[in-house]
């Protein structure tokens, strides 16, 4: 099968390429903007396989989506090309319509113009908004109210919905995944566990939001890629499915956890002007998956995170570049006197 990725220079979908190339037969072509958080040297690796291939184009650009589809004549189409970060969101919420929604748009019509055996979407637990700190015991289910708290989420909820509709009024065979927050290699500096483990290394203060009283639901990388890999091959078309480890850690937990690997003081550690809107907690409830799919995460927090700081270590390069470039101009608006 001939499978597009769309965003694959990105963290998750390159995560996702290397681990179609590793673990199938199908040919892969990465579809990718490469806006700033795309990065070629991301896929170095993948460019030597002969099942890879990569295509430079833009979800929101209908004569360039149409010509990928006519070209590539693709079976899935699994679709992680967004806007991605929450903050930017706040800052600048158009590109983040024409993007996620526009973007996933033009995607389901090329599907319904050329035909598609399967229209994977890669949503987000935010989609659901936050749960309160004081009430542990409820969850995200598929059932949960969309209500969204930013830009980022209801421009994923949007798309979510256009998927929806797609399927029922065209019959494009669709899933959608609402996954957790994901930590693991690849991942943009602009993030909170890649952020504090390059400022940690650096000796730079680590910018807490708030109390850092705020809990994410984190799961390894590779642990997503597996739960898409299962829903493209024997989900039912028409569901959602939500993805998640049960590995609650309020922010401070983590970013604790990262100076204690590097041997760092917490001193570094500063707490600054919250985020407008602040999601408080993040929880799934993956029963759906787990039950009808098999699926378990195979990563638990305590490892991945190890692994994780050892992969930013030896990868050095690949960030020194990034935090060189456009990223001190993003770095010193969102953090300096914030
Ligand atoms: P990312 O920002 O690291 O990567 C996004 C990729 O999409 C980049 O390679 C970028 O160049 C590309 N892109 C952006 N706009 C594009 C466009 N118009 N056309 C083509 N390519 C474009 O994001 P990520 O963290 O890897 O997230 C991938 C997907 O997973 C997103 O849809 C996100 O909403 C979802 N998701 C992320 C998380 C998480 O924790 N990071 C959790 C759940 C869901
Ligand atoms: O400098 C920081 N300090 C801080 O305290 C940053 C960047 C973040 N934070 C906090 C905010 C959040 O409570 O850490 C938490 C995680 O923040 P992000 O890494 O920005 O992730 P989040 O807002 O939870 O969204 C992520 O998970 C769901 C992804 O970026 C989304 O793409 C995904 O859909």
């Amino acid at each position: 099968m001939k499978i597009i990725v769309t965003g694959g220079a990105g963290f998750i979908g390159g995560n996702f390429v290397y681990y179609l190339l590793k673990n199938s037969d199908d040919e892969v072509v990465c579809y990718d903007k490469l806006t700033y958080a795309g990065n070629l040297e991301t896929l170095a690796d993948a460019m030597k396989s002969p099942k890879f291939k990569f295509v430079r184009g833009d979800i929101s650009n209908r004569e360039e989506v149409y010509k990928l589809f006519e070209e590539e004549n693709p079976d899935i189409i699994v679709n992680f090309a967004a806007e991605s970060h929450v903050d930017r969101s706040i800052e600048d919420p158009e590109l983040f319509l024409r993007t996620n929604i526009i973007g996933t748009s033009i995607l389901l019509d090329a599907c319904k113009k050329f035909g598609i055996k399967r229209y994977h979407q890669v949503s987000t637990d935010e989609v659901y908004g936050d749960l309160p700190l004081d009430r542990p015991d409820l969850f995200f289910t598929e059932k949960t109210n969309l209500h969204t708290s930013s830009p980022y989420s209801a421009s994923k909820a949007s798309a979510d919905l256009l998927v929806q509709a797609y399927s029922r009024t065209y019959q494009i065979p669709a899933t959608i995944s609402r996954c957790s927050n994901n930590y693991g290699p690849y991942h943009f500096p602009e993030k909170l566990i890649p952020l504090m483990i390059i400022n940690a290394l650096n000796d730079k203060k680590l910018p807490v939001y708030g109390k850092g009283i705020n809990v994410r639901d984190w799961l390894y990388v590779e642990d997503h890629c597996s739960a898409i890999d299962l829903i493209i091959r024997k989900g039912k078309v028409g569901e959602i499915y939500n993805v998640g480890g049960h590995n609650e850690k309020t922010n401070l937990e983590v970013v604790k956890t990262i100076l204690k690997i590097l041997g760092k003081s917490e001193d570094l550690i500063e707490f600054v002007t919250d985020r407008k809107g602040h999601d408080q907690r993040y929880a799934i409830d993956p029963t759906k998956i787990s039950t009808e799919l098999g699926w378990t995460p195979q990563t638990k927090f305590d490892d991945g995170i190890k692994k994780t700081v050892a992969w930013y270590l030896e990868n050095k390069s690949w960030w020194e570049k990034i935090i060189s470039g456009e990223y001190k101009n993003y770095y010193a608006k969102m953090y300096d006197n914030r």
